[in-house]
């Protein structure tokens, strides 16, 4: 998987991709992450990427042709199926959306700031709208790392164990069960015995007992 990442402060997305799983992943050359300044795109003599917006109003709105030339280089390279834009008007993603992605080939990414990106960037080039949650950030840039983080750990390869991804919380539409490790006694505070018995057919029992009545409690309308 290859991932082109436009923003105007991508150090904010390159800090946060480069620890622990998602380091591994592009250090075994499952994925690559590529950073893309849209300054450096604008083709204004004091590189301006921003402008106030047609009909009056505050605050400014990312111009179309840094954005457009920085595509289209991409674009002479390889195809892209997948150009998206991160903006908390888009679809709300969740794990089937993190399903569906982890199995594209290159996707382009495209953080917005300030009031957002002019709309005949969205009108005609993007190809999906995402957004991480029902709150405004102030810019895609935390949204695209929250977005490569949970489509990468799942690519196949990436996490060693190949169960692991596909017992996480939300993969069946239902949350993980308990868990626990050494020591078996902390001051007082035990393990659950049944952990501990060895008996592999009555533990697993117990974990999807747990992993029901975590849901039913915590989020019932998962079920
Ligand atoms: Cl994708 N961008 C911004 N700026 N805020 C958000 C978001 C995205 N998703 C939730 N809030």
């Amino acid at each position: 998987m290859r991932i082109d990442i436009l923003s105007l402060f991508p150090e904010i997305i390159k800090g946060s991709l480069e620890h622990s799983i998602i380091k591994n992943a592009i250090t075994k050359k499952l994925v690559s992450i590529n950073y893309h300044n849209i300054r450096d795109y604008s083709k204004n003599k004091h590189k301006k990427v921003d402008g106030y917006q047609y009909g009056g109003g505050s605050g400014m709105v990312l111009m179309i042709q840094p954005i457009y030339d920085c595509i289209k280089k991409l674009q002479e390279k390889r195809d892209y199926k997948n150009i998206i834009y991160l903006t908390p008007d888009g679809n709300k993603l969740n794990q089937k959306i993190c399903n569906k992605f982890s199995l594209s080939k290159n996707i382009i990414l495209i953080c917005g700031h300030y009031k957002g990106i002019d709309q005949r960037l969205r009108e005609y080039i993007i190809t999906d709208e995402i957004s991480i949650g029902d709150y405004v950030l102030s810019g895609g840039e935390l949204a695209a790392a929250v977005f490569c983080d949970s489509i990468i750990r799942i690519v196949p390869g990436v996490i060693g164990d190949e169960t692991s991804a596909l017992t996480d919380s939300f993969q069946d539409n239902i949350l993980s069960e308990p868990v626990y490790t050494r020591p078996e006694n902390f001051e007082g505070l035990k393990v659950p015995k049944i952990l501990i018995s060895g008996n592999n057919k009555e533990i697993e029992r117990w974990r999807d007992k747990k992993s029901l009545e975590r849901t039913k409690k915590k989020r019932p309308d998962l079920l």
